[in-house]
């Protein structure tokens, strides 16, 4: 199956007892046994470890990344946190020095007194992070484009060192979506997603989820998800199913805003810098041509004055724009990374990779582009 076909199809089928196209949500906690041991069915005794709805999502995740295993969490820093409880103390684990503040925060805070080493650095530099390479690192960490600073990092590259070291690689594909980027193809271990964003794409539900090429690995993080219990519930999971179904059609429309967006904002007179991949002037525009399929809803930019004060009126003046913590809905949502999604990143961590006052991350929608343009041509005014 192509692509498109499998965000419908994938991994889908029509519900045993009744032939209901579309999964059910199995509202339960647990199944019938027949005899003590022995459940009605073998798949199915208690819903922390499995639930059909959820199993339904849980196919259709390993499906569209091209995996063998996908698991559905409660948020996206739960899937996190189930891959980092893999590791124990002395182990080492490589990640970016530009992440989304909630993962950063939790390396460096619910990680600290763990034992494990975090390091976090300029995955660009190719030689600088092989170096760091030791017999105690297990674990190398990325997001690709980065949040909120739009970096990109060759995954195919990275993924050659990997292997050559015998590491685990994890790619947070939450900005591209397997739409635009498939890691697992280009030889990544393990998938995680915030799929509160584009996977669920209407911004009513928080969810997260990883997806493994290795079956045992899968299995492996199955165990820890059901022995620790920040599992999916099933009219969440039901939702984020429904969403999976219109991805493809929502990322066409958010990469065509997107573009748009990026290219009014990089000829206005306020505006400093626009961080897009889909723009020329982008660093990693090339590898982004290479790697993703096209460059996504995802836009931030920062003003020549670099001052706060322009940051704050121009989010306050946006009309269509909500100014809201999130990305990934259908509705555009404009975010001040130093006091919402990275208010938990320490000052200095943030100048170092150039989180200033006054930077902006827009989530293009899907809403009509002219009424796009003229909300942000208002509030720049
Ligand atoms: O919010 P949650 O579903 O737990 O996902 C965490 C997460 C992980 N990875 C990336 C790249 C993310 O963007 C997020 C969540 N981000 C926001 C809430 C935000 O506004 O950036």
């Amino acid at each position: 199956m192509k692509f498109n076909t499998k965000v419908i199809h994938g991994g889908q089928h029509p519900e045993a007892t009744t032939g209901a196209v579309m999964t059910p949500i199995y509202q339960t906690s647990t199944y019938a046994q027949t005899s003590p041991g022995k459940p009605f069915h073998e798949d199915y005794e208690y819903a922390r470890t499995t639930n059909p709805t959820r199993t339904a999502l849980e196919n259709a995740l390993a499906s569209i990344e091209n995996g063998e295993r996908g698991l559905a969490f409660s948020s996206g820093l739960a899937a996190t946190d189930c891959l980092i409880r893999m590791f124990k103390s002395g182990d080492e684990i490589i990640t970016m020095d530009d992440l989304y503040g909630g993962t950063y925060r939790m390396f460096t805070n619910i990680f600290k007194d763990s034992g494990i080493k975090f390091h976090f650095v300029e995955m660009n530099d190719l030689d600088t992070f092989e170096s760091l390479i030791n017999e105690n690192t297990k674990l190398v960490w990325i997001e690709t484009p980065t949040n909120p600073l739009m970096k990109l990092v060759d995954i195919a590259k990275i993924a050659k060192i990997t292997k050559k070291h015998n590491l685990l690689f994890a790619v947070d594909n939450t900005f591209a979506t397997p739409y635009l980027q498939k890691p697992l193809d280009l030889g990544a271990d393990v998938v995680m997603h915030s799929a509160t964003k584009y996977l669920g794409g209407h911004s009513d539900l928080i969810a997260g989820a990883l997806v493994t090429k290795d079956p045992e690995l899968g299995k492996k993080l199955h165990f820890k998800q059901f022995a620790t219990g920040a599992i999916l519930g099933p009219m969440d999971s039901f939702l984020v199913l429904r969403g999976i179904k219109t991805l493809h059609l929502r990322m066409q429309r958010h990469c065509e805003n997107g573009q748009k967006v990026a290219e009014f904002l990089e000829k206005h007179a306020k505006i400093k810098t626009v961080y897009y991949p889909g723009l020329p002037s982008h660093p990693s525009h090339e590898l982004a041509k290479k790697q993703m399929k096209d460059f996504g809803g995802m836009v931030t930019f920062n003003f020549k004055s670099g001052e706060l004060k322009d940051a704050i009126s121009f989010l306050e003046k946006l009309q269509l724009f909500t100014l809201a913590e999130s990305l990934g809905g259908v509705e555009s949502l404009a975010n001040h990374p130093i006091n919402m999604s990275h208010a938990s990143v320490p000052v200095a961590k943030r100048l170092e990779v150039d989180i200033t006052d006054d930077l902006i991350r827009l989530s293009v929608g899907i809403e009509d582009i002219d009424d796009l343009l003229e909300d942000l041509a208002q509030a720049l005014k």
